[in-house]
């Protein structure tokens, strides 16, 4: 079972690096930054099925725990994370299961990704298998904020006032690197549109004058 998600992973990774090959053919940039992958470990799959009161079967696992082949793609800028989705999505072998938006509807504590659960076939010797794969996609400042806050979750022996001023800190920083996504964006935009002007200057131009501009 963990070898046919792990074939999973394989086969979403590959789709993310065509996915950037061909946008940085065309637009002269990577979308992605980069990408992690990781299968869940035995350890976390059973926490989640006592915590969800599953049985201890494979058909258990399979069938309600979504999450263990897992890909996060970080990107730097939020349009590209809805502009990769889409892609992602359209392809006609992946099937949507579930989508949750945390960039436009955050958590409590700020935190901010694009999670996706789909489903995509693997290609054994004689059989087609159906596999869930969780996609995460964040932003650079998104996975920055994550890593720390997911470090404090396991940090047991914090003491009480301590916890609820790292609480309040992290919340704040998540306010402000959602601002600063934000910001990167809009001059990203603005770049864009003056390169895109620029083009369509050139394509005015005589093509004698194009070729002696410099
Ligand atoms: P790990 O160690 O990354 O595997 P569900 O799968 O629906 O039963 P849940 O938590 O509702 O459970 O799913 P959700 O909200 O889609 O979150 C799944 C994963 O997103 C988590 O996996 C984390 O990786 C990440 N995540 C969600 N919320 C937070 C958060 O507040 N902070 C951080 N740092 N990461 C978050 P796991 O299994 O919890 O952990």
């Amino acid at each position: 079972l963990m070898s046919c998600y792990r074939c999973a992973i394989m086969e979403i990774e590959t789709k993310f690096r065509v996915l950037n090959e061909r946008f940085s053919l065309q637009h002269d940039r990577n979308p992605i930054d980069s990408i992690q992958s990781r299968l869940k470990s035995p350890d976390s799959i059973l926490d989640k099925m006592l915590r969800k009161k599953l049985p201890f079967t494979l058909e258990a696992i399979e069938n309600n725990i979504f999450d263990i082949a897992g890909i996060r793609v970080v990107c730097s800028f939020v349009d590209d994370i809805y502009m990769l989705a889409d892609c992602l999505l359209q392809q006609d072998d992946i099937t949507l299961i579930e989508r949750k938006d945390y960039i436009k509807n955050p958590k409590k504590n700020g935190y901010r990704s694009l999670h996706l659960i789909i489903e995509v076939p693997i290609f054994l010797q004689n059989t087609k298998k159906l596999v869930y794969v969780e996609v995460q996609f964040r932003t650079i400042a998104m996975d920055f904020w994550a890593s720390l806050e997911h470090k404090l979750q396991y940090k047991k022996n914090i003491p009480e006032s301590q916890a609820k001023f790292l609480k309040d800190e992290l919340y704040d920083c998540a306010q402000q690197s959602a601002a600063l996504d934000k910001r990167m964006q809009n001059i990203r935009n603005v770049i864009a549109e003056s390169e895109t002007k620029e083009e369509e200057k050139q394509d005015f131009l005589p093509i004698f004058l194009r070729e002696n501009k410099g």
